[in-house]
């Protein structure tokens, strides 16, 4: 594979094998073989295959310390990895080396209905966590819309997001703790197990979001809540996107905070058109709004009070899910949205900018204007209330790659023209590497590039990811 990175030598890797070998023996899982490395070698952003020399699959803290070590004494690239469902390349081993896959320290440790705590290995899939802390009363609200597969430790590396953001924060808000081995191999423990605490700096927030390159989480401890009694949902069409980011606005200045605030744009419903939901005829626009709290007929009050405002707004009509089977129905569509607007086209690119709430309406007219000027269809969806945009370029095959390149250096450039980032959920990872220097500009890169040199002066954990060693 030609990548631009340049590859670690081979005899690096057999030292550092032959060091692996003496110190673990076969406590150590580890494979070379060609379908585990292509597997490895890819992740949801469609960059890649990236190979890896060697994945490993630590068991416990001890090992991840000594495969680090060990990478830093050969001088081998090392890559944590979780469920690879990243969609910005964050876990592909570009300059070959280590794959350090986390997946079998998938233990549930604690889940505390008293201190609202849970306790997490870094491989424990979301869905686990979600089912066994629902199963208390409990709640752990972050979901990337991944759930079936995506990984905690994948979810504190990229600091995951989700539509429950809007009411509910992301990752980063649940992460009370952290066991953390650092670039060197040695572990420190950041954060506080209680609600509060604020001694020494944030160090949960620098790690959180560093998408492999500061160090590895090896245990999670997680902030829950009581879990909502009363949920509900419903579909609202508009005519245009303006309309219904109208709506978004009279929804949150009249005092309603929805769990979630969802907006499906024309492209969008063309790509989710008879998958088990009706749209209004006439509607270029939906939004998915939903709200919950202690007692269903409040919630629902509130729900049809929402309706209401959207109403005002030029909402076409609303479509309220009567039970959890309709309800469900709704949120399948939701889910269907990105396989169906690969379908349409063959292939895309998903981002996740985030423009201020105000601007979302400008953002979309002008992110399909660009694809228009380029001969390509641009759709967008995603997290409204947070203006959290999934503007997706379709195109048909490889050839349109160059198009699609200018199209999205435009979609970063007036992102940040509106006072938005390139990113705020998916991370930067390798696929939006070239934009951070333009949005972080000179100093806060110089800052940031010191902090990493800090913890890793070599560039080892992660090489080729967010920024450069020089
Ligand atoms: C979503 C992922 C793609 O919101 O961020 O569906
Ligand atoms: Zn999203």
């Amino acid at each position: 594979v030609s990548s631009g990175f340049a590859r670690v030598d081979a005899a690096r890797v057999r030292a550092l094998r032959e060091q692996l070998d003496r110190e673990l023996g076969a406590a150590l899982v580890v494979k070379d073989d060609g379908v585990t490395l292509e597997a490895y070698g890819r992740d949801e952003s469609g960059l890649g295959p990236f190979l890896a020399d060697l994945v490993v699959f630590p068991s416990d803290t001890a090992q991840v310390q000594a495969v680090i070590r060990a990478c830093q004494r050969h001088a081998v690239p090392v890559v944590p990895v979780g469920a690879r469902t990243g969609k910005s390349g964050g876990s592909l081993p570009v300059c070959g080396g280590v794959a350090l896959a986390l997946e079998k320290m998938n233990r549930i440790l604690q889940v505390d209905p008293d201190d609202l705590v849970a306790v997490v290995q870094p491989g424990v899939v979301l869905g686990a966590l979600v089912a066994e802390v629902e199963s208390k009363g409990l709640f752990y609200p972050p979901d990337p819309n991944s759930w079936e597969t995506c990984t905690l430790g994948g979810n504190v590396a990229e600091n995951a997001g989700g539509p429950r953001a809007l009411k509910y924060g992301v990752t980063r808000d649940y992460v009370l703790a952290l066991e953390w081995v650092l670039p060197s191999g040695e572990v420190v423990r950041a954060g506080h197990r209680t609600a509060k605490g604020v001694a020494g700096y944030d160090l949960v927030g620098l790690f959180v979001g560093s998408e492999g390159t500061l160090g590895v989480a090896t245990e999670i401890t997680l902030r829950l809540l009581p879990k909502p009694r009363a949920v509900r949902v419903a579909l609202v069409s508009f005519r245009t996107v303006a309309d219904a980011t109208g709506a978004v606005g009279r929804v949150l200045s009249g005092g309603f905070l929805p769990r979630a605030l969802e907006l499906l744009d024309d492209v969008v419903l063309r790509a989710v058109a008879g998958k088990g939901v009706s749209f209004h005829p006439e509607s270029r626009a939906v939004l998915l709004i939903e709200l919950d709290g202690t007692r269903d007929d409040a919630v629902l009050e509130d729900l049809l009070e929402v309706a209401a405002r959207c109403e005002e707004a030029g909402a076409l009509d609303t479509q309220v899910a009567q039970d959890e089977a309709q309800r469900e129905a709704l949120w399948r569509v939701r889910r269907l949205v990105s396989p169906g607007l690969r379908a349409l086209c063959g292939g895309k690119l998903s981002e996740d900018v985030v423009v201020p709430r105000s601007r979302i309406s400008e953002a979309v007219e002008r992110f399909k204007a660009i694809g228009a000027r380029h001969g390509l269809v641009i759709a967008t969806y995603g997290h409204a209330g947070d203006g959290n945009l999934h503007t997706n370029v379709l195109f048909s095959g490889p050839e349109d790659n160059p198009r699609v390149q200018l199209a999205l250096d435009e979609i970063m450039g007036v992102t940040l023209l509106l006072g938005g980032t390139i990113t705020g959920e998916h991370g930067v990872g390798l696929a939006k590497k070239k934009y951070l220097p333009g949005e972080l500009g000179p100093s806060r890169l110089a800052l940031e590039r010191a902090i990493r040199v800090t913890l890793d002066p070599e560039f080892r954990l992660n090489p080729g990811k967010l920024f450069e060693q020089s």
